[in-house]
C-alpha cells in the first residue's frame, strides 16, 4: 500500500511513534511518504520505500502568522496525485486532520478518493485540543476521518468525554522495537556518568509544565539523601532554566547532569537504574516504555494513560500527581535493595514485551484495509 505520513518531525512522542511506525511498514512491503516540514528526527534512512517530502511555508510580510495547514494541504494533493499515495495516516489532530481533510476535498473534486485515518495522541486533546479556539475545528476533523485511533483506553475515554464523537475509535498502543533496546551495548560507558557504588536515575522529557519537572528534582534530592545517585535530565524545554535554578537551590549541582535533547536514548537507559515520569497528564507515556524495553523500571503518576504501561508494583510504582513523598519512597524502595531493583529490571522488560511492534503494528495495517475497503465501495 502507498501511505502518506503526516506527523511533528521533533523529539516528541506523537512525531517518534509516526517514524517509527512509517520504518516498519516499509519493512513490511509498503511504500511510505512522510510529509512534514522538517526530516523527522528518528528518520535517519532513506530508501526505496521510505521518501521524505518537505512542506515550505513561504514568508510573506502580509501574514502575521503564516499559513502552515493551507501548505500542508496543498503539499498532500501534490503528492498523492504524484506518488499515487491511497491512503493518508495523520498523527496528533491539530492542524493535521483538519488539513488532510481540506486535501481530500480538493482531490475529491478531481475524482481521487483517498481516506485518512487519524491517530490522537494527547495533547491534541486533553490540553491543546478541548481549548474553546480549536475544539469546533477539531471536534469537526476527529468526525471526518474515515478511521480514529488514539493510543490509550483513556485517551480513548478522554476524547469521548471532552468532544462530541460520532465515530467508534479504535485503540492502538504505542509500540516498541525491542530489538533496539536490548543487549545493543557490550559497553553503555556507565562509568562516564557515575561511579560503581552511584544509582543512575533518569528523566527524558521535552520539559513542558505537563511534565512537573519541579517533582522530578524534588524525588530525586529525597533519593540521593538516601541512596548514593546521579539524575540524568535528558531533554529542551520551557522549564529547563527552572529546573537548574532549583537543582542549585538545593545545592545538588554535582549530582544531576543535564543532558539536552540526544539522540544517544538507547545507550543513557542502558545505563539508568530507574526512570521518573511524574507528569499531571500523559495519555500513554511513550518514554516510559522505552525505558523499561530496556529493562528500567519508572516511578510514575497514575495519571491518563500510564497505568495501562506501567504496572503499579511489577514494572515500577505509580502515584497520585504531586505526591512527591509515595513517588520517593518507592524510588528509594527500588533503588536501596540491589535485589529489588533486578527484580523491577527483569518485571520492566516483561511488561514492555505486551507491546513489541510486531503485534501493534498489523493493527495499523488492519485498520488501513478495512478503511480503505469501506471507503473505495461507499
Ligand atoms: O508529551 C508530550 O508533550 C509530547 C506529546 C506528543 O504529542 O508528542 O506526547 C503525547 O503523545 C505521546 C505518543 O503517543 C504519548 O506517549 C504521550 O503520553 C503524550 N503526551 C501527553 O499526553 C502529555
Amino acid at each position: 500500500m502507498k501511505i502518506g505520513i503526516v506527523c511533528y518531525p521533533t523529539f516528541g512522542g506523537s512525531g517518534v511513534v509516526a517514524t517509527e511506525l512509517g520504518l516498519e511498514l516499509s519493512k513490511r512491503g509498503h511504500e511510505i511518504h512522510f510529509i512534514t516540514y522538517k526530516q523527522p528526527v528518528r528518520l535517519e534512512l532513506l530508501s526505496n520505500n521510505v521518501h521524505f517530502h518537505e512542506v515550505h511555508v513561504p514568508e510573506y510580510p502580509l501574514f502575521h502568522y503564516q499559513p502552515y495547514e493551507l501548505a500542508l494541504s496543498s503539499k498532500l494533493v501534490d503528492m498523492v496525485k504524484l506518488h499515487g499515495i491511497q491512503l493518508l495516516h495523520v498523527h496528533y489532530a491539530i492542524p493535521h486532520a483538519y488539513a488532510a481533510y481540506m486535501a481530500q476535498q480538493m482531490l475529491k473534486d478531481e475524482g481521487i478518493l483517498v481516506p485518512i485515518v487519524t491517530t490522537l495522541h494527547g495533547t491534541d486533546i486533553t490540553l491543546v485540543g478541548s481549548h474553546p479556539f480549536y475544539k469546533p475545528a477539531v471536534t469537526f476533523s476527529i468526525n471526518k476521518s474515515d478511521a480514529v485511533t488514539s493510543v490509550s483506553e483513556s485517551l480513548k475515554y478522554d476524547t469521548n468525554r471532552l468532544f462530541n464523537i460520532k465515530k467508534d475509535i479504535y485503540v492502538v498502543p504505542n509500540f516498541i522495537d525491542l530489538e533496539k533496546h536490548r543487549n545493543n551495548f557490550t559497553d553503555c560507558q556507565r562509568g562516564m556518568m557515575a561511579s560503581d557504588h552511584e544509582r543512575i536515575v533518569t528523566h527524558i522529557s521535552n520539559f513542558r509544565k505537563v511534565k512537573q519537572i519541579p517533582d522530578v528534582i524534588k524525588i530525586f534530592n529525597n533519593i540521593q539523601k538516601e541512596v548514593p545517585a546521579k539524575l540524568m535530565m535528558v531533554g529542551e524545554g520551557p522549564e529547563r532554566e527552572a529546573a537548574e535554578n532549583l537543582v542549585e537551590e538545593l545545592g545538588i549541582e554535582d549530582k544531576v547532569i543535564f543532558l539536552g535533547n540526544s539522540n544517544e536514548i538507547d545507550r543513557i537507559l542502558c545505563f539508568s537504574d530507574l526512570f521518573l515520569l511524574p507528569s499531571q497528564t500523559e495519555s500513554f507515556g511513550l518514554a516510559a516504555l522505552e525505558a523499561m524495553a530496556s529493562g528500567v523500571p519508572v516511578i510514575s503518576t497514575n495519571t491518563g494513560g500510564l497505568p495501562e504501561v506501567n504496572i503499579d508494583g511489577f514494572s515500577g510504582y505509580t502515584s497520585d500527581v504531586s505526591d512527591v513523598e509515595e513517588m520517593s519512597a518507592n524510588a528509594i524502595k527500588i533503588l536501596s535493595d540491589l535485589n529489588v531493583l533486578e527484580a523491577f529490571k527483569a518485571n520492566a522488560k516483561e511488561q514492555s514485551n505486551k507491546f513489541d511492534l510486531h503485534n501493534i503494528v498489523p493493527m495499523y495495517e488492519a485498520i488501513y484495509e478495512k478503511t480503505l475497503n469501506k471507503f473505495l465501495v461507499s
